[in-house]
């Protein structure tokens, strides 16, 4: 016998898993549609703060497909937050590939976004830089990225066009709210360990200037899902032989912090323009 009283078991599909995820944000939140989504990256905690109080603010875990926080206190976060006109879907941290996770639950923020009505992404992340005149706290919009992870989110012979996968209309946006705001190409490695020096020669030689761990797979299913994408790194060390000090977990967060009044007025003021 089935017990008419369960709940209605979790579908599995990626794009059902999104839909039941928006089903679950809506009735959580009584708000029907979200416009943009913003996922906070490494250091952007702070920034988030910066943006206001939120209407709504959930463990992440609470939705279908999320994952529930391997430490307790340290899953994701949700909010929903009316910002500059726009109603704000806000995940504080990420899935992060290197977590061994399949792709789908790293992804599944940003298709839970979708089904959710957004049309915008806002993908954020802390990276080491190759340029050393871009010293921590400087953001650099993603113009492009080069993806080494050996994966994708999308299954099946669905062959997207990734050409502009960075909003080339968000960036100007961003332009016109900061002027020289600078570009770079955003290299995902798959972590966690950071590179050799020899490994970020080899960035330089392929045409990288950024490299992290996340952000890219995220894009490449914000594209398919047919969202428009803006990603904004901030630099929180110069990468792997550069500076000639070692990577320092701690300057991310004391780097985010630092910059937090900065990239909150960025995010405000380009929400507007979306
Ligand atoms: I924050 O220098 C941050 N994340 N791969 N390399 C890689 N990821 C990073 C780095 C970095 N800094």
């Amino acid at each position: 016998m089935t017990d008419p009283t369960a709940a209605a078991p979790t579908r599995t599909h990626p794009l059902r898993l999104a839909e039941d995820a928006a089903t679950a944000l809506a009735e959580r939140t009584g708000v029907a549609r979200h416009d943009v989504a913003l996922v906070m990256g490494s250091g952007w905690l702070p920034a988030a703060e910066a943006l206001g109080d939120p209407d709504h603010e959930f463990p992440a875990a609470d939705l279908p497909g999320f994952n529930a926080p391997a430490v307790v206190g340290h899953g994701g976060t949700i909010r929903s937050i009316m910002v500059g006109g726009k109603r704000a879907l806000v995940f504080l941290g990420r899935t992060h590939f290197y977590e061994g996770r399949d792709v789908r639950t790293v992804v599944h923020g940003v298709r839970t976004a979708a089904a959710a009505g957004c049309s915008t992404v806002v993908l954020t992340n802390g990276c080491g830089s190759l340029d050393e005149t871009r010293q921590p706290g400087t953001p650099v919009l993603i113009r492009d990225h080069i993806n080494l992870t050996a994966t994708s989110p999308i299954e099946g012979a669905n062959f997207v066009d990734l050409t502009d996968l960075y909003s080339p209309r968000l960036r100007a946006s961003c332009q016109e709210v900061e002027p020289g705001l600078s570009e770079g190409v955003y290299v995902q490695f798959p972590g966690p360990h950071y590179e050799t020096p020899a490994e970020i020669a080899m960035v330089r030689a392929i045409g990288g200037s950024l490299v992290g761990m996340s952000t890219v797979l995220e894009a490449i299913a914000a594209r398919e899902a047919g969202l428009e994408v803006l990603g904004i790194s901030l630099v929180t060390n110069l990468a792997a032989g550069i500076s000639g000090v070692p990577l320092d977990h701690a300057e991310v967060l004391q780097t985010g912090q630092d910059a937090a009044t900065h990239m909150g007025a960025l995010l405000s003021a380009v929400l507007p323009r979306m």
